[in-house]
């Protein structure tokens, strides 16, 4: 319509006056983009903070799944939920806790309680090739192979309950991991002498071989063990102790107005071992890390600490104390002194800044700001380390080191900034892990969903960016660039890696025990029918043999509490007692085919005579 809104002799003038007007626009924006090159600039810095459809994540974010057993992987900025992976629990989506593989990692335990997931390392940054996490709950560390990302391993930390911090180690690779105990016990926890005394339990520092998931060594401590961490050079680990009192009720654990950062001594810790400087308990190596042994030194830090985290230039730990508006860093260049014995270890304390009530973790932006979480003040705190360090020595009236407050809903947990857990923190994503949500979604009931936030950090000021609601309960995390995992995630299992494979459907019979081997190709099963007798123990192993990547299938008999999916070229195996007689319709639960609902079945259990 408007093509003709010009008089008809005017025409040709509206072109020419068009093309005058869009050149001179293109000229004046040429000019000032040419002339203000830092436009250009800010414009490329810009953090993208959202993904359209189609798009994809720049980060890759492992969360921990609290007292739900689980990891979850989002993506960052957009905050998407990704994939949920079953660690200590029990998922009926992947058959995770039903197939005989799962089931003899879980060892009959249906709960966990993941707190700490922490990624492999080498050279102090991220390798991509697994991540660890804990099960308080039941005391276990879980491996997750990255490149699947599903679980692979699964121990049992001896001598310990309340299995809480964990910790890789981050130089020169991870061959160690750390994990501590937060509750003690008596070391032989089998009932009997005089176990009420709570004052002569112990904790551990348990280090487990990363690459075996073999239980290395012990170290016995008189306190309890909370958060760690490891340092940057493979010199150090770090354990909070809340307890040093050796309390078991409340107001006894609150006595004292310092407790202990314990830092342990890693040459210390593998001279022992060659010279044999441990007891054997129920197969442990067990070595003594009370004060004076050289394994530990024991640095004293206000009150009931919580988090420890190191900053990524590797020279400070910061550990906080949960009812001490302060936190408290520590040089970790000094420690060397301390254990020498030439300082004691309170002398490591460079800084011991007021930052606000509750303060729990510190994540950092990898510009000499750290970040701390406060539980009391739903707040965010960033506050600048060297600037601590500055006022520590040289107190001003009215000095403060924090930098800059943000409001979160509420109550926040672990906070976390993007790569912040190794040397190559970058400044520019950081999730508050709040633990409770109150108004900020729509009521679901007395029981609401947590709120992990994100805020951009790249600049001076923080800014809030996104709730997202979460399932119990996100309790913490890592942010990590997208080029240190995608490259090792595959599209498609390697079949044979499974000696298990199916190639050639079978049925075989072994006195009373029945092996069915099964293929699975859109939309059919390599059998129509398997019949066994009431009474025997069936195994089913199922393989996919579809090769076009996510095309995954179900595999769940009727009646009988089976179910799993195999993604294209993956192996399951499943065994069990086929105890009722009748027909029972196996099918395919993952839709994947125009005639999915047709993949299926028949199992018949023969009624004894
Ligand atoms: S710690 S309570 Cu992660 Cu703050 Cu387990
Ligand atoms: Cu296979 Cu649905
Ligand atoms: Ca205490």
């Amino acid at each position: 319509m408007s093509r003709y809104w010009l008089p008809k002799g005017l025409r040709s003038w509206r072109g020419i006056f068009f093309t005058a007007l869009t050149a001179s626009i293109v000229a004046v924006v040429t000019v000032s983009i040419v002339s203000f090159p830092s436009l250009v600039e800010a414009k490329k810095n810009k953090l993208r903070t959202e993904v359209k459809p189609g798009e994809l994540d720049d980060y890759y974010v492992f969360e921990s799944g609290g007292h739900s057993g689980e990891i979850r992987v989002l993506g960052v900025p957009s905050m998407r939920l990704l994939k949920r992976i079953p660690v200590f629990n029990i998922d009926s989506a992947s058959g995770w806790g039903i197939t005989d593989k799962s089931k003899a990692m879980l060892g009959g335990l249906m709960v966990g309680d993941t707190h700490h997931v922490h990624g492999s390392y080498k050279d102090g940054t991220y390798d991509g090739k697994y991540v660890w996490v804990n099960d308080k709950a039941n005391s276990r560390v879980a491996r997750i192979r990255l490149d699947v990302m599903e679980t692979d391993s699964i121990i049992k930390i001896p001598h310990a309950q309340g299995a809480h911090g964990i910790f890789p180690q981050r130089y020169p690779q991870t061959d160690w991991v750390v994990i501590n105990s937060e509750f003690r016990t008596p070391l032989e926890n089998n009932g009997k002498g005089n176990f009420e005394d709570a004052s002569t339990y112990e904790g551990v520092h348990t280090i487990i071989d990363a690459h075996t998931m073999k239980i290395v060594c012990q170290i016995q401590v008189p306190c309890n063990l909370d958060l760690a961490a490891t340092d940057y050079q493979g010199k150090y680990s770090f354990a909070t102790s809340y307890n040093s009192e050796g309390g078991a009720t409340i107001s006894q654990m609150l006595a004292k107005d310092r407790d202990w950062l314990v830092v342990f001594n890693w040459d210390a810790i593998k001279a022992a071992l060659k010279k044999g400087s441990y007891k054997v308990v129920d197969g442990v190596k067990m070595i003594d890390g009370h004060a004076g042994t050289g394994i530990a030194i024991y640095i004293p830090i206000p009150k009931n600490p919580h988090g420890v985290n190191i900053s990524p230039d590797g020279k400070y730990a910061v550990a906080s104390g949960k009812v001490s508006p302060t936190a408290s860093v520590i040089a970790i260049d000094k420690l060397a002194d301390a254990f020498a014995g030439k300082i004691q270890p309170k002398d490591c304390i460079v800084a011991e800044p007021q930052i606000g009530l509750g303060p729990l973790h510190t994540t950092f932006d990898g510009r000499g700001n750290a970040y701390t979480s406060l539980f009391i003040d739903s707040q965010i705190v960033k506050w600048n380390i060297q600037k601590a360090i500055d006022l520590y020595q040289h107190p001003k009236e009215g000095g403060t080191a924090v930098v800059d407050r943000l409001d979160i809903h509420y109550q926040v947990g672990h906070t976390m900034a993007s790569m912040a857990e190794t040397k190559d923190a970058d400044g520019k994503f950081l999730i508050s892990l709040n633990k409770i949500s109150k108004d900020r979604f729509l009521n679901v009931g007395p029981f609401k969903p947590d709120n992990d936030q994100l805020v951009d950090i790249s600049g001076k000021k923080m800014k809030l960016i996104l709730d997202e609601p979460a399932y119990a309960e996100p309790h913490d995390c890592i942010i990590v660039r997208r080029d240190l995992v995608e490259p090792h995630v595959k599209q498609r299992f390697d079949m044979d890696a499974n000696p298990d494979a199916v190639h050639k459907n079978s049925i075989e019979r072994n006195g009373n025990h029945v092996t069915v081997r099964l293929t699975a190709n859109a939309p059919v099963y390599g059998m129509q029918d398997v019949e066994v007798n009431q009474g025997d123990e069936v195994t089913f192993i199922v393989t996919n043999q579809d090769e076009i990547p996510d095309l995954s299938h179900g595999f769940c008999i009727s009646d009988y509490g089976i179910n799993f999916v195999i993604a294209p070229f993956q192996t399951k195996k499943v065994t069990f007692t086929a105890d009722k007689p009748g027909i029972y319709w196996i099918y395919c639960t993952n839709f994947c085919h125009a005639l999915h609902l047709e993949m299926r079945l028949r199992f018949l259990v023969k009624a004894k005579a």
